[in-house]
């Protein structure tokens, strides 16, 4: 293992990620708590009445039917983790409170061998581990780990952990002991149980997610002869797409991101968290080549993976359409996660790079700023009338609605942001690494402190001043062409390796470290059919996107002037802080009436603005692209 994660609790964040911390807390968990509770108000979601009615059916009470998705208990365990890392940053009655109250509900929804998932404790018993391709019953029971896992950790309560414990052992019992057949159709499971045995030290847990991970693929009849062995569905997938349910080969021969993305990259999170735990070279050098798939041939400059709607899936190589982009929020997050355990695995700035990217785009893309209403797909094109309204666009709404029936993000987005300091930071022996820059103070466990005071994402600078001796590993940004590093007042050159500056540092030292923040144009691979033609415009991690409302109205008829100069503004938009705006001359191209013309487009010199990418579609419906044409 190249470093440890640090303690959630170890990083008080400042400054912008501190703007969202407490978005998270003060707004998405009280918002999301009112939802699982079925509020007035609120879209009817059933998570808290289906586990009271599954406490019903286990105590002989009449009760009421199942609400939701077959994964419906899933949002409790993300939405409970969200809470334990959001109290670990500051405490908070109420929250802890609330959640008390549902794990009392989940507890009690407990069977006596363990087992809890009420999708099948209310009217399905006898389904129970008949349909792992589609009933998700692994995938929830990850979630309810990782929630009290993240719980136990903040609280010191062990009450909802004791619970998923005994569950864990009833699914070892029926996998190992038992030697049932069978691998989980959505992975989670394999990198909870690692985060489970971290906490407890039982070895079982270990040799139940090496397990899944181990078996997954090699026999690639399973889904098929399961599906064979049972009478019902829950959505009639095709057991035999192996390559959807990345079952096609072991995991140690796969080579290309394929299928659903979430499942993929939570699959590979595993993977690359089993190989930095055990030093398994062999899954380490499988994640490699399904990193560079993922990077090399089907990742969205905003950090977002799965480009289709059909399936939520990795498409073909190179296809990355912007208006009917699928982009899910829970795969952005997936890939940071996978991100940071190859970091565990090796120190490489790419991997910080694509965690920074997809976080700061299409992660923070998927929350509006009030904190109530979420993005499931991120499109990096969107036109009024037809995303959101067409057949071909259903999914791509032109504002993120409050509720999603399939809710797997917003309570996703929470849990990940409030745990940004485990991103953001790491420690080994002597070293201290810098991931991201994130302002605030941590405390690492090696005895060594820093504070870092940064205006990040919208400032270059980011200053540290560090407490105890040791080394500062910070990442250096592909994006950053001239990087100053300074310490205490004077320029250094620390030596560089794979992407971190290391910088020698002493107590009450001060480093400075100065990126290349120059707005610049992306330009696209030749292999990228759709951008031919096309450029976007950065600075720093953001990725910028153009919209109506700051270029009156339209933004699909403009086109940038690839010599213009860009110039970054302050920029107020209600509820952020800090944004910067970028001006670029361009020109507006004028069509003439009717649908089609023989005239020739007049056109028409322009300054066009465009604004961070992940604010978008917080001033209502908007056209909106990311990709312009470029003269
Ligand atoms: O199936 C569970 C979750 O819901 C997946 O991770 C998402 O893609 C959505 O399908
Ligand atoms: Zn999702």
């Amino acid at each position: 293992m190249a470093y440890s994660e640090i303690k959630i609790s170890a990083y008080k964040p400042e400054g912008f990620l501190k703007s969202y911390t407490e978005l998270v807390r003060k707004k998405m968990l009280p918002y999301q708590y009112r939802v699982m509770k079925d509020d007035e108000g609120c879209e009817k979601s059933g998570v808290f009445s289906n586990f009271i009615n599954a406490a019903k059916v286990l105590k002989g009470e009449k009760a009421g039917p199942f609400y939701g998705m077959v994964f419906q208990d899933s949002d409790a365990g993300k939405w409970i983790e969200a809470v334990g890392y959001s109290l670990a940053l500051s405490s908070d009655k109420q929250l802890e409170d609330k959640t008390d109250e549902l794990i009392d509900l989940i507890a009690n929804a407990q069977d006596k061998d363990g087992y809890l998932d009420t999708y099948f404790t209310i009217s399905n018993k006898e389904k129970r581990w008949t349909n792992l391709l589609e009933a998700h019953e692994l995938y929830c029971a990850g979630h309810l780990i990782e929630g009290a896992c993240a719980y136990y950790e903040a609280t010191g309560k062990d009450k909802l952990l004791s619970v998923v414990v005994k569950n864990a052992l009833h699914i070892y019992d029926k996998f190992i002991t038992e030697k049932k057949e069978g691998y989980p159709g959505h992975p989670e499971i394999e990198l909870a149980l690692l985060k489970l045995y971290r906490i407890t030290g039982e070895e079982k847990f270990l040799e139940l997610s090496k397990h899944f991970i181990d078996v997954r693929g090699a026999d690639r009849e399973y889904y098929k002869k399961e599906k064979e062995s049972r009478n019902w569905s829950v959505w009639g997938n095709n057991a035999e797409d192996n390559y959807y349910q990345q079952s096609h080969a072991p995991v140690r021969e796969q080579t290309d991101a394929v299928g659903h993305a979430v499942r993929a990259v939570y699959l590979y999170t595993a993977m690359a968290d089993l190989s930095a735990e055990t030093g398994d070279n062999s899954l380490y050098d499988a994640c490699k080549r399904l990193w560079r798939s993922i990077v090399d041939k089907k990742l969205y400059i905003t950090g977002g993976i799965g480009s289709v709607f059909q399936g939520e899936s990795f498409s073909a190589d190179y296809h990355l359409p912007s208006d009917t982009a699928y982009s899910e929020t829970c795969a952005a997050i997936g890939l940071m996660f996978f991100a940071q355990r190859m970091l565990k695995n090796e120190v490489k700035g790419e991997y910080g790079d694509v965690m920074e990217q997809a976080f700061y785009n299409t992660v923070l893309s998927g929350i509006e700023l009030t904190g109530k209403a979420f993005y499931y797909a991120n499109p990096l094109e969107a036109v009024p009338g037809i995303s959101g309204c067409t057949a071909t666009h259903w999914h791509d709404k032109i504002t993120r609605p409050g509720w999603h029936a399939c809710a797997c993000c917003p309570p996703n987005a929470a849990r990940t942001i409030s745990s940004i300091g485990k991103y953001a930071y790491g420690e080994n022996n002597d070293t201290v690494f810098c991931h991201l820059y994130a302002a605030g103070e941590v405390n690492f466990s090696n005895g060594i402190s820093l504070s870092c005071k940064t205006e990040y994402p919208y400032s270059a600078d980011v200053d540290y001043k560090i407490k105890g001796n040791g080394i500062l590993a910070v990442r250096i940004p592909h994006w950053s062409k001239n990087t100053t590093v300074y310490k205490n007042n004077s320029p250094i050159s620390p030596e560089i390796k794979e992407g971190y500056a290391y910088i020698k540092a002493s107590d009450n030292d001060e480093i400075r470290l100065c990126l290349d923040m120059t707005p610049r144009i992306v330009y696209p691979s030749e292999k990228l059919y759709n951008l031919s033609g096309k450029g976007a415009i950065c600075k720093g991690p953001l990725v910028y996107c153009f919209e109506g409302v700051d270029n009156n109205g339209k933004v699909l008829n403009a086109f940038i002037d690839g010599n213009s100069s860009i110039e970054a503004e302050d920029f107020d938009i209600p509820l952020s802080t800090g944004t910067k705006r970028l001006k670029i001359k361009g020109y507006i191209r004028k069509t003439a009436e009717g649908l089609y013309s023989d005239k020739k487009p007049e056109i028409i010199p322009a300054e066009l603005y465009a604004i961070p990418y992940f604010l978008w579609a917080n001033r209502g419906e908007n056209q909106m692209r990311v990709w312009m044409d470029i003269r």
